[in-house]
């Protein structure tokens, strides 16, 4: 078993380039460390990816074993600092020399001095590559602690069997062919989420697609041009539209409009700490009984957004949520942690920006299993 010394932890740092990246730690920590595995990856930052490279460090208890290692990152950092052309394959052979040290160290120290399992470790670098929250990583880590073998954290392929199906019964799906009274549905979110988009392609899949007739209600008259994108939408699908700006307006359309089948109601977006506008649009809607409320949030938004939105949009008492902007993200562990910590579900996903009703597909646990990375191909038979 790999067990170790309680006091030695790992630390991670990152820059754009390796040197960059010791530079950083040794700011923080001086020259008392030592470099555990280093690797290149993508980071993404307003939809831009970057390549990066990530370096697994843990601040040095015995120096003996660390001579050598020390010595290596040495001729590497001088060989980064001259900066005239050949200095490159200096940089690369002193680069495979840590490697070699790197690989020591891994074999040696990593398993002995580890105060987890690295089967462990290996699981909790897996669910934050994937974007699971510190909290999500600690609920599963802790059920690996607790309900796996000695013998089941030998074997890489039942661990991650074990840990994906705990990550799915952590997954809420909100089914929303089993609602009943479907006639109204309200769409809220924050600016920019995608709700009139999503609007669209919900009412072609649950609408034009069943036979159903369709009425737009607007709520949107605090932006210029917020008619007119619905509007066009509505003349295409041939469906009425009718934009309001009080309450009594609503409860006139809602008796003119008995005869609908669905009235899907578009609400203005704000930013996530606009608390007045959605104040505003939920006075407005407080002549609205029975209705079915959908709180959009793009898939894209970091986990602690997520969290506050929640909060701020619990006013219109929604029913699910819907993750828009899927095809936008490679990480999607900060929706189902979100689910785990709030109980919240999730109705649709919304995966490209083209109107048509594949791109809403209903939410199922396959749909974010399968996107999980680091799980070869364990998670695409679920
Ligand atoms: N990639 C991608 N883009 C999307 C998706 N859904 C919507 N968008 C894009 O997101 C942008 C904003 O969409 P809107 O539907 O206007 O968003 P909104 O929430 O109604 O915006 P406001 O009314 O201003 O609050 C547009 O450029 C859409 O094309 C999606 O599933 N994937
Ligand atoms: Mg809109």
């Amino acid at each position: 078993m790999d067990m170790v010394d309680n006091n030695v932890s790992y630390l991670e740092e990152t820059g754009d380039t390796m040197e960059i990246a010791i530079k950083n730690i040794e700011t923080l920590y001086g020259g008392n460390y030592d470099i555990i595995h280093y690797e290149p990856f993508e980071s993404k930052k307003f939809f831009k990816k970057k390549k990066q490279i990530r370096v697994l460090f843990k601040i040095r208890t015995n120096k003996e074993k660390s001579d050598s290692f020390s010595q290596r990152k040495e001729e590497i950092y001088k060989a980064a600092k001259k900066s005239e052309k050949g200095n490159f394959d200096i940089i690369l052979d002193s680069m495979k020399l840590l490697q070699n040290d790197i690989t020591e160290i891994k074999n040696s120290n990593f398993s002995s001095n580890s105060s987890e399992h690295k089967m462990i470790l290996k699981i909790r670098k897996i669910l934050d590559d994937n974007d699971f929250s510190p909290k999500y990583i600690d609920y599963i880590v802790t059920k690996l602690k607790t309900e796996a073998t000695q013998g089941d954290l030998e074997n890489e392929q039942k661990i991650k069997e074990l840990v994906l199906n705990w990550i799915s019964d952590t997954i809420n799906i909100y089914d929303y062919d089993k609602v009943e009274d479907k006639k109204t549905a309200i769409f809220v979110g924050p600016t920019g989420v995608g709700k009139t988009t999503t609007i669209v392609k919900f009412a072609y899949k649950e609408g034009i697609s069943k036979n159903k007739s369709i009425f737009f209600l607007n709520l949107d008259n605090f932006k210029i041009g917020g008619e007119e994108q619905i509007k066009t939408y509505a003349d295409i699908l041939g469906a009425d539209l009718k934009t309001v700006s009080s309450s009594d307006e609503v409860k006139k359309i809602f008796l003119l409009n008995m005869d609908k089948d669905i009235i899907i109601v578009d609400t203005p977006g704000r930013g996530p700490n606009d608390y007045d506008i959605v104040k505003k649009v939920q006075d407005r809607l407080a002549c609205v009984i029975d209705y079915e409320c959908f709180l959009v949030i793009a898939g894209t938004t970091k986990y602690k957004d997520i969290e506050k939105i929640i909060n701020n949009f619990e006013i219109f008492n929604y029913n699910s949520i819907i993750f828009s902007k899927i095809d936008e993200t490679f990480a999607i562990g900060n929706i189902i942690s979100i689910m785990y910590e709030t109980g919240k579900s999730v109705s649709f996903f919304t995966d490209g920006q083209s109107v048509v009703p594949e791109n809403i597909p209903k939410a199922e646990k396959s749909y974010l299993l399968n996107r999980l990375i680091g799980f070869g191909d364990l998670n695409k038979f679920l």
